[in-house]
């Protein structure tokens, strides 16, 4: 379903919202979360929830898609662990799954591919100012989240890529509402074709209500913490982190 603004505020209007904005206090009401956030950014997070509640981001055909779809950030990994799995599309490869869960997954692509999966042509907009439409295929991050099974103190996901800036790797984070929305995917295709190495192989986050720094490419691990804290600078994000980027980069 594609729910455009006016729907959006009659479904507010029919008290729709109110239930949504009560599911949010529920799942950010961790001490220290809006504290966590910038007025703000925290007002816009805020703000998007209560109109948005879990609407979907804006779908486009086929014929909308961009002829080019730009690489941007890293484009290429040193890493040897990675340049030994790209040799073999990533055959022997596997996606960890770890931190405050009952199970830690090590999951093959092949399992990746196996579970029901949701393709969605969306607009990656950049804060650098450019945007593209692309399409994009792969399982639901909170199918994958099911399967390693949360404890009660998880808060946030993070997810580890292979990729450097300088000695830093990049990371990026969200909470459990972006997480468990579902246009929240695990991408391994993308526009037809598994993920090419520019655009993130072999596998990148697509979370379509946020913008392109959020959308981690090459990711090696997922990690349920509890805080951001304790993760390198404690803003949650590379750029967060290195330029005053928004931790909640709502579109
Ligand atoms: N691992 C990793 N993920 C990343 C980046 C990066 O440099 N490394 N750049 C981010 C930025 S700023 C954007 S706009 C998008 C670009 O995705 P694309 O190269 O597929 O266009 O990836 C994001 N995810
Ligand atoms: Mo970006």
């Amino acid at each position: 379903m594609i729910v455009n603004r006016r729907k959006l505020l009659g479904m507010s209007a029919a008290g729709a919202g109110g239930l949504l904005l009560g599911g949010c206090d529920a799942l950010n009401g961790s001490p220290g979360f809006r504290e966590a956030l910038t007025g703000a950014e925290s007002l816009t997070m805020r703000t998007q929830r209560l109109l948005m509640g879990d609407a979907l981001a804006r779908e486009f055909a086929e014929a909308e898609m961009s002829q080019h779809f730009r690489i941007n950030g890293n484009s290429m990994v040193a890493d040897s662990d990675y340049r030994r799995d790209a040799r073999t599309l990533f055959a022997n490869w596997s996606l960890q799954v770890d931190g405050l869960v009952a199970r830690s997954l090590s999951l093959p692509l092949d399992a990746l591919r196996s579970m029901p999966q949701r393709t969605q042509i969306t607009r990656h907009d950049c804060v650098e100012g450019w945007s593209a439409i692309g399409k994009w295929q792969g399982p639901q991050l909170g199918a994958v989240l099911a399967l390693a099974g949360l404890l009660p103190s998880a808060r946030y996901v993070v997810f580890h890529c292979a990729d450097r800036f300088g000695d830093t790797p990049y990371y990026e984070s969200i909470d459990l509402i972006d997480a468990f929305h579902a246009q929240t995917i695990l991408a391994w295709w993308m526009n037809g074709a598994p993920l090419t190495e520019g655009h993130g192989a072999p596998l990148r986050l697509r979370v379509e209500r946020q913008l392109g720094y959020k959308q981690a490419k090459f990711i090696m691990r997922i990690e349920l913490r509890e805080t951001l804290a304790g993760l390198y600078d404690g803003k949650g994000g590379y750029w967060e982190d290195h330029s005053g980027y928004q931790w909640y980069a709502g579109i």
